[in-house]
């Protein structure tokens, strides 16, 4: 009777039901997180995929689920992006699936990349991109350009995680146009002067080493290693984004940085090289978006069951149901480009208008599906229990960077008449 009547006073006091109130928003929010995902699978394309390409892809939604997906609201809400996670994404194979197992690599095919760039973006273009930047940008250019000394001593380290990379392209006066930048490599005998900056950087503040893109005293570009402890080189954050908020973007500023002769990419120069590393993270994007567009559907859908106006679920009304059909037949769509253009990249056929289509259409259909999902939702669409408005403002940037929506529809158009309207 004694503990009774101490357990009643305890559960009238202000801190128990303070307490109380405080776990029930919290799990309330967590509920909300793990929100039990529904892959999208119109056309069972399931059935094109070999049995270790589905292997791959449930272990990286496994990934996400657990690592990313309890976790991304917050990490966006406090703009923070989890270095830790490089680590684990290391340790889960997501680092360089095409390049060598000789260097760390996967060796994997194209689509087995593509799916795990659809998996990661499901849980947040942020950590897509991180991933994205590592492989695509940093073990490519280094596989692909670099020398047997320069692939030893950085691939297994970036394959594992236990190092971070950036691209440094994009400069404050040179986006779209990278072939007019203005960073300088002067040659000094055993090692190169390294002058300019470059804006818009993914991964910059905290990466160990940035690939780097500049101009040599014959005008012509060239990829250089720049390390973190370089004397005259730092990397400062860009604040502000409301945009990829779980990903680090910032600068890089060279003021007179010594670049050893033998960290320059030493088998291809020119502004083919850069573009030729920006085909193939376009090509993950395009499936990315694909992974933010099944989010937002699948979200999209159950709240139609769930809730109830008018006496009916909402999803019972004809105009719900056209945007949910358009969101399905996209998607579809949208899998079916990406199923072939894997196909092609294998083969070593795909062509850069060919990438630049896909990434175009399905990173459009994703932010349309986005906006729609979250008119679904009504006023609960604002919030942070549900994806669509973190998705939404991610994406804003994904159609920004690795070519704006209206440079690859320049590329196609340059493809289409063989007339370039660039300039
Ligand atoms: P253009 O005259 O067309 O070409 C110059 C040279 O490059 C060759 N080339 C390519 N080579 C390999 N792959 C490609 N995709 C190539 N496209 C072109 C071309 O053959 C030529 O070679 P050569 O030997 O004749 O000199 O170049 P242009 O100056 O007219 O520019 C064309 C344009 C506008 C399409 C191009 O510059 C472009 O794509 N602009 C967009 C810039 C861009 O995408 N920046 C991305 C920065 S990185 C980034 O955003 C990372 S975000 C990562 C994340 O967080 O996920
Ligand atoms: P601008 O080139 O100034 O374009 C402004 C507008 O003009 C756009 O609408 C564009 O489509 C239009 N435009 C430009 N030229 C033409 C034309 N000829 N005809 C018609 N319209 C035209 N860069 C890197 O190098 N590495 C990175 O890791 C990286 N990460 C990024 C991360 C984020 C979050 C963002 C936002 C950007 C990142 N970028 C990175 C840079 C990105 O690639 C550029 O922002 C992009 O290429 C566009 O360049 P810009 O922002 O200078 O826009």
């Amino acid at each position: 009777m004694q503990i009774y009547n101490g357990f009643k006073t305890h559960i009238n006091s202000p801190t128990f039901l303070y307490t109380l109130a405080f776990i029930c928003y919290f799990y309330k929010k967590n509920m909300s997180n793990i929100r039990e995902f529904e892959p999208v699978d119109f056309y069972n394309i399931d059935d094109l995929l070999t049995e270790e390409q589905k292997l791959i892809r449930n272990s990286i939604r496994d990934f996400v689920s657990k690592e990313i997906s309890p976790n991304i609201e917050k990490w966006f809400e406090e703009n923070h992006f989890p270095l830790e996670i490089v680590k684990k994404m290391g340790e889960t194979g997501i680092f360089g699936p095409n390049v060598s197992q000789k260097y760390g690599g996967g060796d994997l095919d194209f689509i087995s990349y593509g799916l795990i760039m659809q998996e990661l973006e499901r849980g947040d273009s942020g950590m897509r991109s991180a991933a994205s930047v590592q492989s695509s940008l940093v073990m490519f250019p280094i596989e692909a350009y670099g020398s047997e000394e320069q692939k030893n001593k950085y691939l297994p380290k970036l394959a594992s995680g236990e190092i971070l990379g950036c691209f440094g392209l994009t400069e404050p006066d040179y986006g779209s146009n990278p072939g007019g930048m203005i960073s300088r490599l002067e040659d000094k005998g055993d090692h190169y002067l390294l002058n300019g900056s470059k804006m818009w950087i993914s991964n910059s503040p905290k990466a160990d080493i940035a690939v780097v893109w500049a101009k040599d005293e014959n005008k012509r570009i060239k990829g250089v290693i720049v390390e973190k402890d370089m004397e005259g080189f730092s990397a400062p954050k860009t604040d502000g984004k409301l945009s990829l908020r779980s990903s680090l973007t910032g600068e890089l500023v060279f003021d007179n940085v010594k670049v050893p002769k033998e960290n320059v990419l030493p088998n291809k120069d020119g502004l083919g090289a850069p573009l030729g590393c920006l085909d193939k993270a376009r090509y993950g994007i395009s499936w990315g978006a694909i992974g933010v567009a099944m989010d937002c559907y699948d979200a999209a859908k159950k709240y139609s069951l769930e809730r109830k106006q008018f006496d009916k679920p909402i999803g019972s009304f004809q105009l719900i149901q056209k945007k949910l059909a358009e969101m399905l037949t996209e998607i579809t769509k949208a899998q079916l480009l990406c199923w072939k253009l894997g196909k092609l990249m294998d083969e070593g056929k795909a062509t850069t208008a060919q990438i630049s289509l896909a990434k175009r259409n399905n990173v459009e259909i994703a932010l349309k599906i986005a906006r729609e999902a979250r008119q679904i939702h009504g006023g609960m669409g604002i919030t942070n229990d549900y994806p669509m408005m973190r998705h939404m403002m991610n994406l804003e940037s994904v159609i920004t960077y690795e070519g704006t929506h209206d440079i690859h529809l320049l590329i196609l158009g340059h493809e289409i008449t063989g007339i370039q309207a660039f300039s």
